[in-house]
């Protein structure tokens, strides 16, 4: 069942909103003993990249299509640093809707324009960052009456509220702490806004503290400035003025929570060890969250025996350039075992 009709209750539809899936949402949501332990923490991690096209963005992009053809849009259109592209394209082309992507040129993983490109998108890359790409996806959408389906359309960011739905189904409750990379902080609002619908409709206990993690290069939110070259390798968070800012700063506030920023070396760090230790591939703007626990474990600031629920937000195959740059090349032999018994030896 899509999270549509899943959730039919929890969304704003209608009888004419027609219920649309690919399969979305209903994701793992995993105990991982081993990280968890070093860290001292009871670490959970929500698998978004199980959702249909690599990630989370599914949740709302569902909602945010759905709504498109009700309201008989067009053709739907996009700015994207890759998975929003990859989600609106797959979307768009289930519905029958032409797609309009817009990226920043030459700093889109490979796998996700992959996507954007089989599933018939209309694929621009524009010489300028994320926050260029959104203006001018906002003025197309102004000029040619196009569905935008960024998260300034709201049934986006209330599709992904079902992240937070499913995690508080599983626990029982509402985790400690909930931890996100914060791009454009959407998420993060939607994930906040999911836990206090949930708890409001008496379904949870609690409300977790947020908790946002950006990227050094990338951390208008840490430090309090928008920033007009954001650069990191964790390219889908590479966004220097994000446009849900202020709904994430309040959202953060009431919960209690903070953001930080890490570097990208913490963030390879952190993918690398949640591949090896967990067996969970999760791409580097994925494992910003998991970077900042280990930064706040060295510094005595992670409090102990806390229930942590982590976003994994989007798969690691989508960019398999920034892994290896990291895990690097396979060990080339011979095809013999004379060959094999020197390097391998179990
Ligand atoms: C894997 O695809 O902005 O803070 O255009 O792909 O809600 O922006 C992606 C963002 C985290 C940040 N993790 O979420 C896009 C785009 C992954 C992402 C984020 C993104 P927001």
């Amino acid at each position: 069942m899509g999270l549509l009709e899943r959730y039919e209750d929890l969304f704003p539809l209608t009888s004419a909103t027609p219920r649309i899936s690919l399969g979305e949402g209903n994701t793992p949501f995993l105990p991982l003993r081993n990280v968890g332990k070093s860290l001292g923490v009871k670490l959970y991690g929500k698998v978004e990249g199980a959702n249909p096209t690599g990630s989370f963005k599914d949740r709302g992009m569902v909602l945010a299509v759905a709504k498109a053809l009700e309201g008989r849009a067009r053709a739907v259109v996009c700015a994207s640093t890759g998975n929003t592209s990859a989600s609106a394209a797959a979307y768009s082309a289930a519905a029958g809707l032409p797609c309009y992507v817009i990226l920043p040129a030459g700093k889109v993983a490979r796998g996700k324009l992959a996507q954007a490109l089989i599933y018939g998108a209309k694929v621009l890359a524009v010489r300028g960052n994320f926050d260029k790409a959104l203006e001018l996806a906002m003025a197309a959408s102004d000029e040619w009456r196009l569905a935008i389906v960024n998260s300034v359309n709201p049934y986006r960011l209330w599709g992904q509220r079902s992240g937070a739905w499913e995690i508080c189904d599983e626990l029982g409750r509402a985790p400690d702490w909930c931890v996100l990379p914060v791009g454009n902080a959407g998420n993060i609002t939607a994930y906040w806004a999911g836990f206090v619908q949930y708890r409001r409709m008496g379904k949870c206990q609690g409300v977790p503290r947020m908790v946002g993690v950006q990227a050094q290069g990338a951390s208008p939110l840490v430090s309090g400035v928008e920033c007009d070259k954001p650069e990191t390798v964790a390219t889908a968070i590479r966004i220097g003025r994000p446009v849900n800012a202020q709904k994430a700063r309040a959202a953060v506030k009431m919960s209690g929570g903070f953001f930080m920023a890490v570097s990208d070396e913490e963030i390879l760090e952190a993918q690398s060890l949640l591949a090896s230790r967990e067996g969970v591939f999760a791409e580097p703007a994925s494992c910003a969250p998991l970077a900042g626990l280990m930064r706040l474990k060295r510094d005595g600031k992670l409090p102990q025996a806390t229930t942590i629920a982590m976003i994994l937000t989007g798969n690691g195959l989508k960019d398999p350039d920034t892994a290896m740059s990291k895990a690097g090349e396979p060990v080339e032999v011979d095809g013999t075992m004379e060959a094999l018994r020197k390097v391998m030896a179990p």
